[in-house]
């Protein structure tokens, strides 16, 4: 049995994991990632591709934005196609100058994966049968096998980034959690394909067959969803059927074209919102999909797991430089405030935009005109724009 010790335990190499190790390093504190899958499987995992200004900034500022900031496309504004329309929100005008920068998830996982390797950070990739104990007491171990061993892994603190399917929350006792869950009756059929975007800004395309986005990840290559049922089977999706519904629902009847091309990759992502309550246990603190989950719509899934570590990262350094753990113990309820209110965005964008089975013409109707007021109401288009570009991080 290898026996090892750092300050810090974290189970996860996703945004959140990589994310919180890159910030403790920054302030001098030691952690070590045990990560399921191998680097290779986690860099290519395509996911996410929009960040807020302010984890934009936060990249920048800690380092490791360069690669983003040349690479990254910069959106001012982005597209609301609705009753044979397409209306813009102009960040410019109604975000106070602020933008969006769209960059998959997985270059923003590379960039971090390097920083920390680069600074002689330690990601024990592969590692199986991960454990999470001893974090109701003061000696909190990670136990995992890798290269054929058993290893325990003896820290401070262990952070939960290991996503909505990791071990960490489910080694919480029984009955010290809330949840909070609300299902869509829908999923999103996403597509990568070698096609230039027929737009230079995001779509996001309510139409009566369904919702449709065409976003991107660089001027050659699209990414685009369709709504499809949520138990909705990938082999009766062809390409030229998925082709066929972006047509439709993305030109909305105007002649307007969306350039096709091969599709690269393509998957079905379910639809749901799911809060944990609290976000931590003893010296167990769980962080991004690990605590919660938001329905893509608001772009939303990433952004909030690094704020999340954000407030941690900051936490544990008031920890260990002044030996306080007020800001420990109020982790749940700093992070909280956010993720409610992003919660809240990313269900309003999804009930706007999504066919629901059970609507009638009258809510067809409503929706049309909520849409008609948030793209010409002045007041309407800020409260999409200042969520859409993220809210100010309000810890102190
Ligand atoms: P992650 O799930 O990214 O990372 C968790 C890590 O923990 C993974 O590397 C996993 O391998 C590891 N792990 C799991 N169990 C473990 C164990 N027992 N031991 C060790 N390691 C373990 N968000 C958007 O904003 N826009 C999108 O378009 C979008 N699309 C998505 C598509 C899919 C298919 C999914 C699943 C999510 C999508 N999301 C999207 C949300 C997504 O981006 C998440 O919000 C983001 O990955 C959250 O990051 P983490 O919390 O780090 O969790
Ligand atoms: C993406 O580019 O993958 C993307 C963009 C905006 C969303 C969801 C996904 O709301």
């Amino acid at each position: 049995m290898g026996k090892m010790r750092t300050q810090v335990g974290i189970v996860g190499a996703g945004p959140a994991g990589l994310f919180l190790a890159h910030l403790l390093h920054l302030t001098g504190i030691e952690a070590v990632i045990v990560e399921a899958k191998s680097r290779r499987y986690v860099e290519e995992r395509i996911r996410a591709g929009v960040l807020e200004q302010g984890v934009r900034d936060l990249l920048v500022e800690t380092g490791i934005g360069e690669r983003m900031k040349l690479e990254g496309l910069l959106h001012h504004g982005i597209n609301l196609r609705f009753g044979g329309e397409k209306r813009r929100i102009d960040f410019s005008d109604l975000a106070d100058g602020q933008a969006v920068t769209v960059y998959s998830q997985h270059e923003v996982v590379k960039d971090l994966v390097a920083a920390r390797i680069g600074a002689g950070g330690t990601i024990i990739f592969e590692a199986e049968d991960v454990r999470a104990d001893g974090f109701e007491g003061q000696h909190p171990v990670i136990r995992f096998t890798a290269g054929g061993e058993r290893h325990e892994l003896f820290c401070d603190y262990i952070a939960g980034c290991d996503g909505s399917h990791g071990i960490c929350r489910s080694s919480i006792p029984e009955g010290a959690l809330t949840s909070f869950e609300r299902v869509y009756p829908f999923a999103w059929l996403g597509i990568l394909a070698r096609a230039a975007p027929a737009s230079e800004e995001l779509i996001y395309a309510q139409h009566e067959r369904g919702f449709a986005l065409l976003s991107m990840r660089s001027p050659t290559i699209s990414r685009l969803y369709v709504q499809v049922d949520p138990h909705e089977d990938l082999a009766n999706w062809p390409d030229d059927r998925i082709w066929e519904e972006l047509q439709i629902r993305l030109g909305g009847g105007t002649g307007w074209q969306l350039t096709e091309g091969p599709v690269l990759q393509k998957g079905i992502t379910a639809m749901r919102s799911f809060v944990t309550e609290p976000m931590q246990y003893g010296r167990l603190f769980l962080a991004g999909d690990a605590a919660h989950i938001v329905p893509p719509t608001g772009a939303k899934g990433m952004n909030l797991a690094i704020a999340d570590v954000r407030v941690l990262a900051r936490a544990l350094q008031s920890f260990y430089e002044t030996g306080r753990t007020d800001r420990l113990e109020a982790y749940s309820a700093t992070c909280l405030r956010r993720i409610w209110k992003v919660q809240r965005f990313s269900w309003w964008m999804t009930s706007m935009l999504h066919h629901f089975p059970e609507h009638t013409p009258f809510d067809h109707r409503r929706q049309l005109a909520e849409l008609d007021y948030v793209t010409s109401s002045r007041v309407g288009g800020a409260t999409l724009a200042e969520n859409y570009v993220g809210l100010p991080f309000d810890d102190p």
